[in-house]
């Protein structure tokens, strides 16, 4: 066949003209498609909401492909290197807690997932104004790079977003745009943008996911605008913060009716996602103990949230709908409860209770259950939220006022509809029940020793004891 350049041509105007025609109105709007940006795009775009990235340059990557000064590797560390697993992006350990990466491996595999997921990406165009409807941005006002540049006299073209990131990097653009052209007052100290510190990677990488959060009326920030507009210092070509920053500001937006899922089951990941820092911090802590992921079942798992990541494959749970997510994630799992696990005597070297003794209708069984599944040397692990601890004191009073109190409860709360029927064991509880079941050599762990409000915002290393934290994992050994 003899291709035709005038149909070449209508093919490519027809197309672009419906694709951007599409996205004129919209959920969400990223602009910048560095590493937060499309990281952000990836789990919006997945939780079913209709988003497109604006990207001032001809090519998506941002400052990730350059690596440290053209050196096309980055650095991530432990919690970030999960979500380049995640997406198939060879790792290598440098040094214990250091992982190295492909640059270009890296940004062409998460734009690729961000985009598969249904994300829309405009390269070449600038976002050089926004839409202000009694005092929340509404929509950006676009022009195409060329015309920016050149400085020709061309006006922009505007579409609506229900929210916006501006994950444009140093330069927080899109929040230097509010600031100066619409006066409205930005949730830092001083209601101006802070500017970005100068170099130290460890206080920076912490600060970012921190600083990632909503700065004024449906506008968030992300990656490292985030710290530039709360006055947090850069961090150089360490990526994690950028990753995990892109995962966070996708939670905080995530509403739970369009997350593309209905059901309670998913309310659960849901929360997760919101909490996204919560979470690293909790698994963190149950990773000291689970040493033989292959050969340990998790019993009530749920989603399998915690076990994917833990590499967990086998499972035990009620729920159908919990455990057919659970299944998508590449787990076997068996229908059944904690109080009858479905398995034989002596099966597997660890099992995981995870934050399930609080929901169990009896206790002393669910422990002596995991005693008979687990072969003699083998261990169990029990994660809980400790009853003294803040979060379930917050957690029972929310119960018992029927709603959290807004100063006290952190930004996404639990759902109070998970809170009912729950039973929040003590240390001293979990304790006898281990100790009774036969258990031997306890071990503890704790996590989440802010309080509640302050929790997501930063990773958390799990701690011995446990006379601190609000969430605890013991691990006992069957003799
Ligand atoms: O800077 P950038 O990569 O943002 P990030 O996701 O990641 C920062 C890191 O790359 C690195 C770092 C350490 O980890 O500090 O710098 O925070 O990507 C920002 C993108 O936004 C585009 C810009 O071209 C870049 O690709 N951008 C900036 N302003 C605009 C814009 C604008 N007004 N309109 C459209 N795109």
């Amino acid at each position: 066949m003899a291709v035709n350049e005038v149909i070449i041509t209508q093919a490519i105007i027809n197309r672009f003209a419906e694709k951007l025609g599409t996205y004129t109105e919209m959920d969400a709007a990223i602009v910048g498609a560095g590493p937060s940006g499309l990281i952000a795009a990836y789990f919006l775009a997945k939780a079913g909401l209709k988003v497109a990235v604006f990207e001032r340059d001809l090519s998506i990557g941002g400052g990730m492909w350059g690596g440290g000064m053209m050196f096309n590797e980055i650095v991530v560390q432990t919690e970030a290197r999960q979500l380049l697993d995640m997406f198939g992006i060879g790792t290598r350990e440098y040094q214990p807690g250091y992982y190295t990466a492909d640059a270009v491996e890296s940004i062409t595999a998460i734009c690729f997932n961000a985009m598969q997921a249904g994300a829309k990406v405009f390269n070449s165009i600038s976002v050089e104004d926004v839409i202000i409807r009694e005092d929340r941005v509404t929509g950006l006002v676009l022009n195409w790079s060329a015309v920016e540049r050149t400085g020709m006299h061309v006006d922009p073209l505007s579409v609506a977003a229900r929210y916006v990131i501006d994950a444009t990097g140093h330069n927080t653009e899109v929040i230097k745009l509010i600031e100066e052209k619409a006066g409205i007052k930005l949730k830092t100290k001083t209601g101006k943008i802070l500017g970005e510190g100068s170099m130290w990677a460890a206080r920076a990488e912490q600060l970012t996911l921190e600083n990632t959060r909503e700065i004024c009326p449906g506008v968030f920030v992300a990656g490292m605008a985030a710290n530039a507009a709360f006055g947090g210092p850069r961090m150089g070509p360490i990526f994690g913060g950028m990753l995990l920053s892109g995962k966070k500001v996708a939670g905080l937006i995530i509403p739970e009716e369009q997350s593309g899922f209905d059901t309670s089951a998913d309310d659960f990941d849901i929360w997760f996602n919101k909490n996204q820092v919560v979470f690293e911090s909790e698994l963190l802590a149950q990773k000291v103990f689970i040493d033989d992921p292959e050969h340990t079942v998790s019993i009530g798992c749920g989603s399998g949230i915690f076990d994917e990541r833990l590499g967990i494959k086998s499972g035990v749970e009620p729920a159908e709908d919990m455990a057919r997510l659970a299944r998508k994630r590449g787990m076997t799992v068996k229908t059944g409860t904690a109080e009858n696990i479905p398995y034989k005597d002596q099966t597997f070297n660890g099992v995981l209770l995870g934050t399930i003794l609080s929901y169990v209708k009896d206790r002393k069984k669910a422990v002596h259950e995991a005693y008979r599944i687990l072969k003699p040397g083998g261990h169990v692990v029990v994660s809980f939220l400790a009853r003294e601890g803040s979060y379930a004191l917050l957690y029972d009073l929310a119960s018992t006022q029927g709603k959290y109190d807004p100063e006290a409860a952190p930004e996404a709360p639990y759902p109070l509809k998970f809170l009912k029927e729950t039973h929040w064991c003590s240390v001293t509880e979990v304790t006898h029940l281990l100790k009774e079941a036969g258990f031997v050599d306890l071990k503890y762990v704790q996590t989440l020793t802010r309080h509640p409000k302050y929790s997501n915002n930063r990773i958390e290393q799990p701690k011995k004891g446990f006379d601190r934290g609000d969430y605890i994992v013991v691990q006992g050994k069957k003799p």
